[in-house]
């Protein structure tokens, strides 16, 4: 037997497949293995907005994420599209991350969906495939939904094994295969990479995770600065952040990307309208307080601008949530075309002493 080797990690991510589609399915039975769209109301093609999340029998006929449910309408009218019900994701976050915190390694919740488990003391892969193997048999048995589980030597490797065998999907990557398992990778593939950063990896000749590792670093450096050596990193698989495991929340937020980047206002705000009432549920699910709002516009160039504002008082009023976000965002809004928005409330009041551990 090798002996292991202390300084090995080993890295759980978990991300719960086609979750708002899911959550709905499992309140309604009868939606399952159909296509459900969840986003803003189609009106029969005419609607505005986007798409949140869609079950894998509708992605089968192309609709995705952040898509215009329009567009999403004429791929598969005979969808079913529903609302979002964010109290209902946000409560059933908290019931995953329970699960997932009842094992006892530390755990990072990254989003409503993902978190990553810091089960290094396990010693071996083969154990954490076990435990990874219990998790998934848990939540399912426990809540009725899947998801999928990357295990690597790294955060960053976890996250992108999570995503590589969904749904219901389960990776591992053991130090071995590590370059065996990214080399032949699109760049798409790196959590971050969008699809300008794609291009311009594209225009360098650079497709595959491999072909960025073997790269000239300085003409890297020359295309993206100091983003280069970031990108070197990830592309050999390193990353030594560390699983943060934190008590209580600093902060919710949530944020939308546009399918395409758009300067006109009637997207915008029903967008940034979105959002507030998003924020507003999971800090009504949660019982907390805000004094500080943050609103992140980042236009197309990738140029991020934020603006944040803090409140005399301590609140989770909707409406005031709405017209403080309206505010901002009109602050930050020059007519350039916007890639994504994002609002993020911060500064809570304390909660109750005893209470150390809050849902999302
Ligand atoms: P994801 O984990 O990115 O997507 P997913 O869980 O729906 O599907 P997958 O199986 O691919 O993981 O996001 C989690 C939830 O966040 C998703 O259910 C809805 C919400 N969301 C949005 O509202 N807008 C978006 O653009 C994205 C990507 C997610
Ligand atoms: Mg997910």
């Amino acid at each position: 037997m090798v002996p292991h080797d202390p300084r090995q990690r080993i890295i759980l991510h978990l991300d719960m497949d086609s979750f708002y589609a899911s959550v709905e399915v499992r309140y309604q039975p009868g939606l399952a293995g159909k296509p459900v769209v969840i986003g803003a109301d189609p009106k029969q093609g005419k609607g505005r907005g986007v798409v949140s999340t869609c079950s894998y029998e509708a992605r089968a006929f192309g609709v995705r994420s952040a898509m215009p449910v329009s567009q999403a309408f004429v791929l598969c009218p005979h969808a079913i599209f529903l609302p979002p019900d964010f109290a209902k994701y946000t409560r059933t976050s908290a019931e995953v991350m329970e699960i997932l915190g009842s094992y006892g390694y530390p755990l990072e919740q990254v989003s409503i969906d993902e978190a990553f488990l810091d089960v290094s003391p396990l010693g071996n892969f083969e154990a954490a495939r076990t435990l990874a193997g219990e998790i998934k048999a848990t939540i399912h048995r426990q809540l009725g939904l899947t998801c999928s589980i990357g295990i690597a030597p790294s955060k960053i490797v976890a996250k992108i094994a999570s995503d590589v065998k969904k749904p219901d999907g389960l990776m591992i990557v053991e130090p071995a295969v590590l370059h065996e398992f990214l080399d032949p990778m699109t760049v798409r593939k790196i959590p971050g990479i969008g699809k300008k950063t794609e291009t311009a990896l594209f225009d360098l000749g650079i497709r595959t995770i491999g072909d960025l590792a073997r790269y000239d670093i300085q003409v890297l450096i020359g295309r993206f600065g100091r983003g280069a050596v970031l990108l070197r990193q990830v592309s050999l698989g390193i990353d030594d952040s560390e699983v943060v495991a934190r008590d209580g929340m600093k902060s919710i937020s949530r944020e939308m990307t546009f399918e395409t980047d758009t300067d006109s206002i009637d997207a915008l705000l029903p967008a940034v309208d979105t959002l507030a009432d998003d924020v507003h549920a999971a800090l009504a699910d949660g019982q907390l307080r805000f004094r500080t709002l943050t609103v992140k516009v980042r236009f197309q160039g990738f140029v991020t601008r934020t603006k944040s504002h803090s409140l005399p008082h301590y609140s989770r009023d909707p409406a005031l949530l709405r017209s403080h976000a309206h505010a901002l965002f009109r602050e930050l809004y020059n007519g350039r075309k916007i890639r994504l928005i994002g609002i993020r409330v911060s500064s809570f009041e304390k909660p109750d002493v005893q209470q150390t551990t809050l849902p999302l």
